[in-house]
């Protein structure tokens, strides 16, 4: 059992961490970079200590002086929220080989996920259905044209060692397709030092479909069905909801018995995401994120579980407190994401808040660090607060959440708040059709022109 958890991280998810920790009894240690001596975080927890200047590099993002951090606090576990830490196995390596408890799942399957090649091998072994694609690594052009002519185009190429977009590229033809796999492979050299690349089927218009599963490193494990995030900017989720507006329950018992499975098979510890694709009825695993994702509230919501909580325990060694029949969805939630962003560029806008004030009411949480007065630093993301709304069907859901928009003050900078009252207004958002690519076609559309 921990008596101090560390949590290596910043901002709303600092303190969610810190919420669970004073649930359960646990202290908890912020740790912070100089431009973050009067973040909320820092004053919420019930210790801080400073681990660095204003660059996340040399605080946020630096293992030694966070590992240092536990030892002079004492803290026994690092919860790393999202992002920074949290899936980087050589910290988790160096966690471990320190006495330390990371909260997350071991270093070995943070591995494993990272290589979106191993990633897609052990899932494909697992009976998890994927994109039809390159058996591994495409070596050169020449390979790349055998398979676009093997699958016929569009063919998509992804760098192994992407995420959030980075060095992909579609080819519509074997002509596009030279171009289309040297900038791949440029891009992920530059990206992250590795040029290898593969290829799968393009799919056109799918959904972006993601599994909340959970095991507790025993070979025991759930899922707690999905979430659609289809809508985003540039890989950026702007607004979730759970459950998917187009799954059904029987859908949702099939590929979520498959990733508990996987999960269970893989003994895997923690919290997880396998992200699909989904498109025509069906699902294609694209990649998994051993972590707990920004938009994990919206689960919660309609389980009615703590995922922090369950993530600390498991890391404790207990089994889960929950079996997949004490899981039931009870109603729909929304989440979008508040950053300090000028509409309709998405340009960050730091700055210092001159008034804040979160809504409230039946089923609304809001998750944020702010409060009047702060000053945003210009440092690091962009997201000041997350709006989850819970209902009992996804018309009141989308009522609370434009009651509590309506409610929402954040003034003293620019933030995404016009954008979901005008997503509001939308037909396709209100039914819930939409697909990845809706929201940058309406932004092309230009919908904020007349405003
Ligand atoms: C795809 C795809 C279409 N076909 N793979 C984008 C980020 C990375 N996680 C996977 N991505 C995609 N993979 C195949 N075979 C389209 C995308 C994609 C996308 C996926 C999810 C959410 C938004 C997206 C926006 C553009 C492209």
């Amino acid at each position: 059992m921990f008596d101090k958890i560390l949590i290596a991280n910043r901002g709303e998810i600092a303190l969610r961490v810190i919420r669970a920790c004073r649930e359960m009894g646990i202290a908890s240690v912020a740790v912070h970079s100089t431009a973050d001596a009067d973040a909320m975080h820092v004053r919420m927890a019930d210790e801080s200590i400073c681990i660095g200047p204003a660059s996340s590099t040399d605080s946020y993002l630096n293992p030694a002086a966070i590992i240092s951090a536990c030892e002079i606090t004492g803290a026994q576990a690092i919860h790393p929220g999202y992002g920074f830490m949290s899936e980087n196995a050589r910290f988790v390596q160096m966690v471990e080989d320190h006495g330390l408890t990371f909260i997350g799942p071991s270093a070995q399957h943070i591995r494993v996920m990272g290589d979106k090649i191993t990633a897609k091998d052990t899932m494909k072994e697992l009976g998890v259905p994927c994109v039809p694609g390159s058996e591994g690594g495409v070596p050169d052009v020449e390979a790349a044209k055998q398979i676009g002519r093997d699958f016929g185009y569009p063919v998509i190429i992804k760098a192994t060692a992407g995420g959030g977009g980075r060095g992909m590229k579609v080819a519509n033809s074997e002509a596009e397709m030279e171009r289309a796999f040297q900038t791949a492979r440029a891009e992920s050299k530059a990206a992250v030092g590795n040029d290898e690349v593969y290829l799968e089927k393009y799919l056109q218009r799918p959904r972006h479909i993601e599994i909340q599963v959970f095991g507790d490193g025993k070979g025991n494990a759930v899922h707690l069905g999905e979430r659609d995030c289809s809508l985003q900017r540039r890989h950026q989720k702007v607004f979730e909801e759970a459950p998917g507006p187009c799954i059904s329950e029987e859908e949702r018992a099939r590929i979520g018995a498959v990733c508990a499975k996987a999960v269970g098979d893989l003994k895997y510890s923690g919290a997880g995401t396998i992200e699909f694709l989904y498109e025509d009825g069906e699902f294609y695993f694209i990649e998994m994120n051993t972590r707990l994702q920004v938009e994990h509230p919206v689960t919660e919501a309609i389980f009615g579980v703590d995922l922090v909580r369950e993530q600390i325990r498991v890391a404790e060694g207990y089994t889960l407190s929950f079996g997949q029949d004490d899981l039931a969805i009870n109603g729909h939630a929304i989440e979008v994401r508040i950053n300090a962003e000028k509409v309709p560029n998405f340009s960050p806008c730091p700055g210092k808040i001159t008034q804040y004030h979160a809504p409230g009411g039946l089923g609304v949480r809001m998750d944020s660090a702010l409060y009047q007065g702060y000053s945003i630093p210009p440092y690091y993301d962009s997201l000041i607060g997350k709006l989850i709304v819970h209902g009992r069907d996804r018309n009141e859901a989308l009522s609370r959440l434009n009651r509590a928009l309506g409610e929402l003050i954040v003034d003293g900078v620019d933030t995404t708040i016009p954008l979901f009252h005008a997503l509001l207004q939308e037909d396709d958002v209100l039914t819930g059709d939409y697909n990845i690519h809706w929201l940058e076609k309406w932004l092309a559309k230009d919908p904020f022109s007349a405003a």
